[in-house]
């Protein structure tokens, strides 16, 4: 099969098992975003990531995602036993991220102490989903977002994988969530999402 437009797939198939990957996502346009997040997660658990090996947290909007990668992308560094205070505490409604199992999405405050461990995290996802409106304000956070993500992947040298939908329209972003109303309901770019993060996971650990 040939393609013109979309992700091809890999010729290597990168195994996952051994990775672990975080998910920080937005609550605005929370339907989308929820369907964006189970296609990743189910891609991630496709490609042998163990579900203790994901971690998912949410914040308010897409502005403040890349604050919240980064802060999560430090705070796995902490050796096994220090807990995430310190690094985490600032961050008002960013929950610390739970280990062990796919915490929930229900915005359900998590305790303030944690024991970190010691494994970093091989991939982040960023997922957010911001719907163009009558003001500039989707321009200015779109642009804001897309560089301090990028920045974020050439100063940590962790892939941040660019989940972020920029839509015109309602439609557009459903379409991309596999949500879509019209004949076809669209693909659900999350599952690529979830690809990605296992292929630039596995790359880049080869690489380093
Ligand atoms: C304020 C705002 C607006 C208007 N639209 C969106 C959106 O479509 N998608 C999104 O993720 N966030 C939106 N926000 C919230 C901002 O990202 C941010 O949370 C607030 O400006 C507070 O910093």
């Amino acid at each position: 099969m040939s393609f013109v437009k979309g992700l091809v797939p890999s010729d290597a198939q990168e195994d996952g098992s051994h990775l672990r990957v975080a998910i920080v996502h937005a609550r605005w346009n929370k339907t989308i975003i929820d369907a964006l997040v189970d296609g990743a997660v189910a891609k991630l658990k496709e490609r042998g990531v163990k579900q203790n090996n994901i971690v998912i947290q949410s914040v308010p909007g897409s502005f403040e995602i890349p604050l919240a990668c980064s802060k999560l992308l430090s705070a796995a560094h902490v050796q096994a036993g220090a807990t995430a205070t310190d690094l985490l505490g600032g961050l008002g409604s960013f929950a610390s991220p739970k280990t062990g199992s796919v915490s929930s999405r229900s915005g359900t405050p998590a305790p303030s102490t944690v024991t970190m461990p010691s494994q970093p995290f091989d991939a982040v996802i960023a997922i957010g989903v911001l719907i163009k409106g009558a003001t500039m304000h989707f321009e200015y956070i779109c642009d804001a977002v897309s560089h301090a993500l990028m920045k974020l992947q050439m100063d940590s040298g962790v892939p941040v994988i660019f989940g972020i939908l920029t839509a015109l329209t309602d439609e557009q972003a459903l379409e991309r969530a596999g949500l879509g109303t019209g004949q076809s309901k669209g693909h659900n770019h999350g599952e690529d999402w979830g690809s990605a993060a296992v292929e630039m996971g596995s790359k880049c650990r080869k690489w380093s």
